[in-house]
């Protein structure tokens, strides 16, 4: 028991974990005992670009008195191990990027196909946020003029909408659109910096040819590019998939769920959802609510259906439907375990090649739905077909069916599931702020000027075996809440704080300072926000700019007391995610490892160098308590340079004095 808790604080896993080894099933957590981590590959040290090495560029160790000191190793082509690290890095930045950005892609092109009507299942289903988007992308939301102006109807302005769109991804030269939607100042660096992305597609091909052997050879450069196309994906592609999906399926409102393991009824078919794609999800939703596909199940000898999800394409379905969460990365093996699990449908990104040999020990269907994303061994491939999307889901939920009579390992789900309140979009936020008159988030900024919040932090990333399941995440929120630090979670580590019962209004009595904790029992919020899936975290740089705007704490995303970080990161995403936040403007700290830690320079840079250029920076801390002591003192110090460091009696803001402050923001906007 002693080790099992070494491998997750979660209990429920701690019990899958003991019936796996009785039952005698490998996991990650074996694999990950036998196979340790290239101490000169995790520090990013080693460079495999070309076929004369792969050459390893590990620090020297430090000679003893009377040793020589060895001398630095260079590639065999004089690579400095800056330059060799940074490649590294921006690979991992550009291997992100392309993973939301082709996932935003392929959501476009399903609004396209919405948009003319040539869908099954679909709609557009937030017509108030479909017009708010097109003022972004100069789409125009009336038709007529003078006495004679009329709303256009919505399938023209989603068709117009998604050609836009559409061509964002190759655009070769100009901007973004959503960069606009930055505060002016974070436009201007980035422009002065030259990075202001030019398309979706673009920044992640010319990141990954500066990275070919024998190109870009200055480490600064490179991050440059880096920070560029890190940007195309949080101002671009995740904010892109973010609102054509709040669009499709509606924006996410504060929704009741539950989750982990004990969501899995053994009465039931019960069908999980692992990946990141919502799109045959929200019509799977559909189909296991049909009576049809109820009754076949009871023929079958099921009383029902139960749908879950696992990783961020439950977090979509989560957040817009309350469909309950079995769980977070590393419960995926555990679910098979359960022994109750009729179909695991996966799509793309986060999945286990496991999956196919454990899911062989047990009944289970290893349903695949991507062709971007097969594995060898794969029950059944059953393609997603955007034209035929309810056919599809149907026949996934039937396999899943006709699946439950195979049962064969003894059934075991643990008791534990939690409830939780999910679904704090942008939008949610900014109404149960200010209500749906004077909608802002002014009231958020003046508790934090009143210093009831102390501050916002987003704690965000995946889970990692290298580190115990859930444990940092919960030290560094719990710590955060207790600082009066209001906490925006996305991913994995929302699912962590749900596991754990901070994803309801009744935790933050216990667990939040007083302010943070008065704050929640009167607008009736949890003190942990789930803000969605991974690509969501462009809610937060949302969320982040409506400060900035609503006045009184600075002009720009890096003067906010603002921090972010991922505790238990594993993913490339996570990589391309906080490069987006630095360059935002935002101090990022990483926990487990960090893949720059074989160059002392490039460290350096990433700290120091781009705070100097940002006002925003990667920092790596293992330990979560000190993790949460640097992110609050970094709190602290921009509460000091706004001049809110010191505690006071909160100041009752009368309408004229927030109308001073707004234009002042709106002024600043203006510069
Ligand atoms: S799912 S990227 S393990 S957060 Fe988005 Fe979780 Fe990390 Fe995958």
């Amino acid at each position: 028991m002693a080790d099992l808790e070494k491998l997750t604080m979660d209990e429920a896993a701690q019990a899958m974990l003991k019936k796996a080894a009785a039952e005698g099933i490998e996991t990650i957590w074996d694999r990950a005992e036998k196979m340790k981590p290239c101490p000169i590959g995790e520090e990013g040290a080693c460079c495999r670009l070309c076929a004369q090495g792969p050459c390893r560029v590990p620090k020297p160790k430090k000679a003893k008195e009377g040793e020589v000191q060895k001398k630095q190793a260079v590639g065999l082509c004089g690579a400095t191990p800056e330059t060799i690290v940074a490649r590294n890095f921006a690979r991992m930045i550009a291997a992100g990027t392309s993973a939301h950005n082709d996932h935003s892609r392929g959501v476009a092109l399903l609004f396209k196909e919405v948009a003319h009507g040539r869908t099954q299942g679909y709609a557009i289903k937030d017509v108030t946020k479909l017009r708010t988007v097109a003022r972004d992308w100069d789409v125009a939301i009336t038709v007529g003029e003078g006495d004679d102006v009329k709303p256009r109807p919505k399938e023209a302005i989603a068709q117009e909408l998604a050609d836009k769109v559409l061509l964002a991804f190759g655009q070769q030269s100009g901007e973004l659109p959503y960069v606009a939607r930055a505060p002016k100042k974070r436009q201007e660096i980035w422009r002065k910096e030259g990075i202001v992305p030019r398309g979706c597609d673009i920044e992640v091909v010319e990141l990954m040819h500066r990275t070919h052997m024998g190109v870009d050879q200055d480490y600064k450069n490179l991050m440059k590019q880096g920070a560029r196309c890190a940007l195309s994906d949080g101002w671009g592609g995740s904010m892109i998939s973010t609102d054509l999906q709040d669009i499709m399926f509606g924006c996410p409102v504060p929704t009741a769920s539950e989750i982990n393991l004990g969501v899995l009824k053994e009465d039931h078919v019960n069908i999980i959802i692992h990946g990141h794609e919502p799109l045959l999800p929200e019509m799977i939703t559909v189909a296991v609510q049909e009576p049809e596909m109820i009754q076949y199940a009871q023929s079958k000898g099921a009383k029902g259906i139960q749908l879950a999800g696992m990783c961020c394409s439950a977090n979509e379905i989560l957040m817009r439907h309350g469909v309950p969460v079995a769980g977070n990365y590393l419960h995926q093996e555990l679910a098979i375990i359960t022994g109750a699990l009729d179909a695991l449908v996966v799509d793309v990104q986060c999945i286990f090649q496991s999956l196919a040999n454990v899911a062989k020990c047990y009944h289970t269907k290893l349903i695949t739905t991507d062709p971007r994303a097969r594995i060898e061994g794969e029950s059944v491939y059953i393609p997603y077909d955007d034209h035929h999307a309810l056919d599809v889901a149907r026949k996934v939920v039937r396999e899943a069916i006709d699946n439950f009579p195979n049962r064969r390992a003894p059934v075991m789900i643990p008791a534990e599931s939690h409830p939780t309140i999910v679904g704090f979009s942008y939008e949610t936020i900014r109404y149960l702020l200010g209500g749906s008159i004077r909608g802002s988030y002014y009231t958020l900024n003046d508790n934090v000027i009143g210093g009831r919040i102390r501050g916002v932090a987003g704690v965000v990333g995946c889970n990692n075996c290298r580190t115990t399941q859930d444990s940092s995440h919960m030290t560094v929120i719990k710590e955060l809440l207790k600082n009066d630090v209001i906490v925006l979670s996305t991913g994995c580590a929302a699912m962590a704080a749900g596991k754990y019962g901070l994803l309801t209004p009744e935790s933050a009595v216990k667990y939040c300072g007083p302010g943070l904790a008065e704050i929640c029992e009167t607008v009736g919020i949890p003190p942990v926000l789930h803000m969605g899936a991974c690509v969501d975290n462009s809610r937060i740089l949302m969320a982040a700019t409506a400060c900035v705007k609503a006045g009184g704490l600075g002009t720009d995303i890096s003067d906010l007391p603002a921090v972010g970080c991922a505790p238990e990161w594993m993913s490339e995403k996570a990589i391309a995610i906080g490069q987006y936040f630095v360059s935002s403007g935002v101090y990022v700290v990483f926990g487990v490892t960090f893949p720059s830690t074989g160059s002392d320079i490039l460290t350096d840079y990433l700290g120091q160098g781009m705070d100097e250029i940002y006002g925003g920076r990667w920092d790596f801390e293992a330990d979560p308590e000190e993790m949460a002591k640097k992110l609050i003192a970094r709190i602290d110090q921009a509460r000091k340079k706004l001049g809110i460091d010191k505690a006071r009696e909160r100041v009752l803001y009368d309408m004229a004095m927030r109308r001073e402050l707004e234009e002042a923001a709106r002024a600043a906007e203006e510069v």
